[in-house]
């Protein structure tokens, strides 16, 4: 008996060793890729380098807590854990370094991101979700401090929901039961942006399973914690989100960041806690140290004390974990100096073999391209120069693609009219097509789901069909939508117990439950990281942005992160999401907003529709849940009570995506508008018609894509005149149309008069209808701007007005 217990015992030791020592490996191998990293960077190899030395420790007790089906959402420290998971190897580390092009070589974005920007993949090749229960994920990082966090909030609330409604994962590739723990890391200096304490007190309403790490190096860049955190301690300040026996809240635990075995214990009593009981937890792990300074500019001997970089030697995590080793015989000095060397080596080859991999292929298309040069010189009465130039290009001992791009373009202007121009020519179209993907690719997806292969399906109506309040037909196919897909769930400000401010929802709480249709509280930034977080975790959620003029508070998080998922991880991960909110003119300054011109410019990679009206409008919601990309649409804030005809085929029919509208024809002039301004147009478009004047009005509907078939350019051709209309300022998404219409289209083969603008003022919408009148046009602006139009082709049959 004895004897067995003492062989259990020394087994579980052996065992115990073995996986300290384990991770012992996986510290200084990531040591040694930051520490070789940075010399890559002052060489000249890669461009910038940040990296995770200071931090490894703690990441190895995360990762030990850290189980199949969990997602981090974290920043650029985090390399050590994710080796520790097996999602980071050393040659994919360097990969990163030199901007690989290549998702195979550099999986966490294919050479997009500088390294240091993290990410696992979700997707397979088509653009399908993977079973994500049975990998370790990691979401993939931006750059903006603290742009993580509100992400987090999501994916921390997917377990949430999935454990309330297993359904909710037909195919079960995202969830076990709501197990699943959202892993959260961020500096210390970065708590103190708004996001962070936004998302901090949502996670605790909302009571989701997120362990939050904050990793405190007492600075951010230079800036001491004196400068960032009151009393220079979040822990310290967070203390009234400890959670009681009888309240919601947090688990606020501290640890030293160099202490092994005591963060072990913290991990695993954090992943414990909110993965059994659903609340969050903050970790703030203190005392962590920077050896080579923040990043790759700059020296911290600059800013840290002589004392401060004396602590920070003897603090340095993985001196102090060494230490522990030795004092609890785990093993001896010599034996780790043995493994440190060992690593070393193991380190250089694999930045080598990453190079190399990096490099051959250059090298390879470089010759070709020499060899394409070669050829052509010989032909050439430019032979000297062109000869020169290969010459250049041989010599570079690391040639990139843009020397070979550059040498080969300039050449291509020598060679104009000779035998060798159609050659180099084509070499050149070819591989820009060849190469140009490796950068451009993703902005969208390119699997079967996007969002601009699913088909118009028109409302149909019968004798019985009424005209009733248009908020109705929006109400009744969310009622469809809810009923139709178990993983869709709506949640904004007065989204759920009244049905939202215009009663679109109204009575779906009630029918689908708290958890579905859900009231949020003001905090449109962690609303809209709520819905990418879900979103990548294969819910289909709808984030409601309760008025347009506020989705300001959010746009920074659509424009760095869900415009970005695609993108940034080349087609490895995507965030479906769905924004609704409603807009355009009401009342006020901040009810009447219609700032389209900012939006598209801020949000590429997501769609952005313009319904003109519910029917539309509904239309959309169907198509999207049919597609897998992110869109944000936008209602007519004074639309819900006009009168539309109840369509019978509710939930079915769809508004397609990237097509426009024409819903007046005419022959005299085009007019492209859309939202809440058409209706101002087609009244308008009457009054012309009086006078003899009959203008041709299209409905843009949906501005990123815009009319993918070039109906206004046909229209163009038709009318010679063109005409767009907006409440935007002047110049905003105005500007945009017209050039999509004017230059992409060319419709300005077709045209007889300058094309034109008409758009709201340029302050913001003044109060009250005769403030509405004088800052937004009205329907004698639009008259009397076509009017003016036509004056000038034809003065005599149109005589000035003024
Ligand atoms: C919104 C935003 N502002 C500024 C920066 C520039 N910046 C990058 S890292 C950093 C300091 C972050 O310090 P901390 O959060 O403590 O993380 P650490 O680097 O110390 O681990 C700053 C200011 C940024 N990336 N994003
Ligand atoms: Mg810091």
């Amino acid at each position: 008996m004895s004897q067995q217990a003492t062989t259990k015992e020394a087994l579980t030791f052996e065992d115990f060793k073995k996986e300290v020592l384990n991770d012992y490996k996986t510290a200084r191998t990531s040591r040694e890729c930051s520490l070789l990293g940075r010399k890559e960077v002052l060489t000249g190899k890669a461009k910038f380098g940040i990296f995770g030395d200071g931090k490894e420790v703690p990441q190895l007790a995360m990762a030990k807590a850290f189980k199949n089906g969990d997602f981090r959402s974290g920043y650029y420290r985090d390399q050590t854990f994710m080796m520790a998971i097996g999602a980071l190897n050393i040659q994919q580390f360097f990969a990163g370094l030199y901007g690989h092009a290549d998702v195979t070589h550099d999986p966490m974005s294919g050479g997009r991101q500088m390294g240091g920007h993290f990410a696992t993949h979700s997707l397979d090749n088509n653009g399908d979700w993977k079973n994500l229960t049975q990998q370790k994920n990691s979401s993939s990082d931006i750059s903006p401090t603290a742009g993580q966090m509100p992400r987090l909030l999501g994916l921390a609330q997917a377990s949430k929901i999935y454990r309330e409604f297993p359904n909710a994962d037909k195919n079960q590739k995202f969830s076990v039961a709501g197990n699943e723990v959202a892993w959260g890391t961020i500096g210390n200096a970065s708590t103190s942006e708004g996001l962070f304490f936004e998302t901090i007190n949502a996670a605790g309403v909302l009571q989701v399973p997120m362990v939050m790490s904050v990793w405190d190096d007492m600075y951010g860049i230079s800036v001491h914690a004196r400068h960032q955190t009151t009393k220079e301690s979040i822990s310290e300040i967070l203390k009234g989100f400890q959670k009681d026996e009888d309240t919601n809240g947090y688990e606020v635990l501290t640890v030293m960041g160099w202490d092994y075995p005591a963060l072990v214990d913290t991990y695993a009593k954090a992943s414990n806690i909110a993965r059994t009981n659903h609340v969050p937890v903050l970790i703030h792990v203190k005392e962590l140290t920077q050896p080579q300074g923040h990043s790759t500019s700059g020296s911290h001997e600059r800013y840290k004390s002589a004392d401060r970089l004396q602590w920070e030697s003897e603090f340095d995590c993985i001196v102090k974990m060494r230490s522990w080793m030795i004092e609890n015989n785990i093993a001896t000095a010599e034996e780790l100096d043995v493994i440190d060397e060992t690593l070393k080596k193991e380190v250089l080859a694999g930045k080598k073999a990453a190079w190399e991999a990096y490099l051959n292929p250059i090298k390879n298309d470089r010759s070709l391209l020499i060899d394409v040069l070669t050829n052509i010189a010989t032909q050439s009465a430019n032979k000297v120069f062109i000869e020169k130039a290969i010459s250049d290009l041989n010599a570079t001992k690391e040639p990139i693609r843009k020397d070979l791009l550059t040498t080969a373009r300039k050449i291509l202007r020598m060679i104009i009219g000779e035998n060798g121009q159609q050659l180099l020519a084509q070499w050149i179209q070819n591989y820009i097509d060849q190469i140009q993907p490796s950068f451009s690719s993703h902005l969208f997806s390119q699997s079967n789901k996007k969002a601009e292969n699913i088909d118009e399906v028109l409302p149909t109506y019968d004798e019985n069909s009424t005209d009733v309040d248009a908020r109705l037909i929006i109400r009744n196919n969310f009622d469809k939508i809810f009923e139709t897909y178990p993983e869709t769930l709506i949640f904004g400000e007065d989204s759920g117990n009244i049905g939202d401010v215009n009663q679109g929802l109204e009575g779906l709480q009630e029918k689908y439950g708290e958890m579905r249709v859900a009231d949020a509280g003001i905090r449109e930034a962690t609303i809209l990281g709520q819905g990418i977080g879900m979103a990548m975790r294969g819910l289909r959620p709808i984030a409601e942005i309760q008025y347009l003029d506020y989705l300001l508070y959010a746009i920074q998080i659509m424009s760095d992160d869900l415009a970005t998922v695609q993108y940034r991880t080349a087609g490895k991960q995507k965030a479906p999401l769905i924004v609704r909110t409603r807009g355009h003119r009401l009342e006020g300054i901040w009810h009447s907003g219609s700032p389209m011109g900012m939006i598209i410019n801020a949000v590429r990679g997501i769609h952005v529709l313009v319904p003109r009206n519910m029917t539309k409008a509904a239309g959309f919601y169907n198509t999207l849940l049919q597609a897998d990309e992110p869109a944000l649409v936008i209602e007519c804030l004074n639309g819900y009570r006009l009168k539309e005809k109840m369509p019978t085929n509710i939930g079915e029919f769809k508004t397609p995506i990237g097509v426009v509208e024409t819903i007046k024809q005419g022959a005299d002039l085009t007019i492209v508008s859309y939202g809440s301004t058409l209706r101002i147009v087609e009244q308008a478009a009457k009054e012309l018609l009086e006078i003899g004047i009959d203008v041709e009005i299209i409905d843009a509907q949906s501005l990123l894509p815009f009319d993918n078939a070039n109906n206004c350019a046909k229209s163009v051709q038709k009318t010679n005149r063109l005409l767009v209309v907006d409440e935007d300022v002047p110049g905003g998404a105005t500007a945009y149309l017209l050039q999509q219409i004017v230059d992409k289209q060319e419709a300005y083969k077709f045209l007889d008069s300058k094309p034109e603008t008409l758009s709201a003022k340029a302050h913001r919408p003044a109060y009250g209808t005769d403030g509405d009148y004088f800052s937004k046009p009205s329907a004698e602006d639009v008259f009397e701007k076509v009017y003016a139009i036509m004056h000038e082709a034809n003065p005599t049959k149109y005589p000035s007005l003024y």
